[in-house]
């Protein structure tokens, strides 16, 4: 088993074994390249908490509670996206499937529980499984899942935060025989601010050389009251999903945040074409964060989330500049949701 992100016990192996920690008797191998609390990253994270206008990186919301939270916020009924690109996928995949190389190596990149590649190994008859996240827990389900129901299938997972570098060509180098195809779903891509989506994107290409295929799923611009819906659904998931990015920090810097004393809060900036979530303080207080603190006045708030929306002209846009061939594109009757399929 591999190690609780912030555990120390996974700092001492990744420092012993700073490449790789092979697991054999599941069937399938977990590479370990995150550097879980590491100095410079727990120096970040603390001074966006210090900072005049706070903020938590986004990726901290995966802890086990936090990718179990996210999944239950997949299934509220103003969440429209997943279930949209689920049916899309459903719909469509013969006709995507038709431009996607047979017995490929298929990258799932921020793979979670794996889920979204299950019926594309399927279809593709796909070689090798790839499963990259952050989330150590969720990359062990979705391998021992994905090699439980497809034994033929080599299954790798590579441990790590693909946020700060994604280094993969020695592992789909492994490989020279078998196209990659890097699946990115879910617009997670969203998450990241136009120059970190340019530079992921060019790491993609890079990764991808020569020949590989990019198939992303984004979600585009629309009315405001349906996005603002969709990231403050009725029961209070996506509060209680934002609100446990807290304890997250609690337990990493060893801080004393009430999440009770945030509310959740969800806004369209249209201007920047992004959702915005914070979390906002309701009474004035202070937070010890590690050996230092600060005040919250009522009102302020901390930057959590972005979340992209793109229209289809912008992201091909993107693409190209990031290196790619004209993409193909679909979208949804409705023309909530992206698909694109580019090439180099
Ligand atoms: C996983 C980044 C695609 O931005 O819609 C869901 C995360 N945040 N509800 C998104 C999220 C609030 C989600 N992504």
């Amino acid at each position: 088993m591999l190690q609780e992100p912030d555990g120390t016990a996974a700092q001492h192996a990744s420092r012993a074994m700073p490449w790789s920690v092979p697991l054999a008797e599941e069937g399938y191998r977990i590479l370990n390249r995150a550097q879980p609390g590491e100095a410079e990253e727990m120096r970040q994270l603390k001074n966006g908490l210090l900072a005049g206008n706070a903020r938590i990186d986004s990726k901290y919301f995966y802890d086990a509670t936090g990718c179990a939270l996210f999944n239950a916020i997949c299934t509220q009924p103003e969440y429209y996206l997943t279930r949209t690109e689920a049916k899309f996928f459903a719909e469509h995949r013969a006709e995507i499937q038709w431009h996607l190389p047979i017995g490929a190596q298929w990258i799932d990149l921020g793979c979670g529980d794996g889920l979204k590649s299950q019926p594309w190994i399927a279809a593709l008859r796909a070689r090798r499984y790839l499963g990259i996240d952050i989330a150590s827990e969720a990359l062990e389900k979705a391998l021992g899942r994905m090699k439980a129901l497809f034994p033929t299938v080599e299954c790798t997972g590579v441990l790590c935060d693909f946020s700060r570098s994604l280094v993969l060509d020695d592992v789909i180098g492994e490989r020279p025989d078998l196209t990659p195809v890097l699946f990115y779903p879910g617009s997670s891509l969203g998450n990241f601010t136009a120059s970190q989506a340019f530079a992921l994107l060019t790491s993609f290409r890079e990764n991808l050389a020569p020949h590989g295929l990019l198939l992303i799923g984004v979600d585009l611009v629309k009315d405001a009251r349906l996005l603002e819906a969709a990231y403050d659904d009725a029961q209070g998931v996506t509060a209680a999903f934002n609100r446990n990015v807290l304890r997250v920090v609690n337990r990493l810097l060893d801080a004393d945040f009430d999440p009770k004393k945030f509310e959740h809060c969800a806004h369209f900036n249209r201007r920047a074409a992004r959702m915005e979530m914070r979390l906002r303080a309701t009474v004035e207080h202070r937070v010890r964060i590690g050996r230092d603190a600060r005040k919250f006045r009522e009102g302020e708030s901390i930057l959590t989330e972005y979340s992209h929306k793109y229209t289809i002209d912008g992201f091909g846009e993107l693409l190209s500049k990031a290196g790619f061939a004209r993409p193909r594109v679909w979208t949804d009757e409705a023309g909530w949701f992206g698909v694109f399929l580019a090439g180099l």
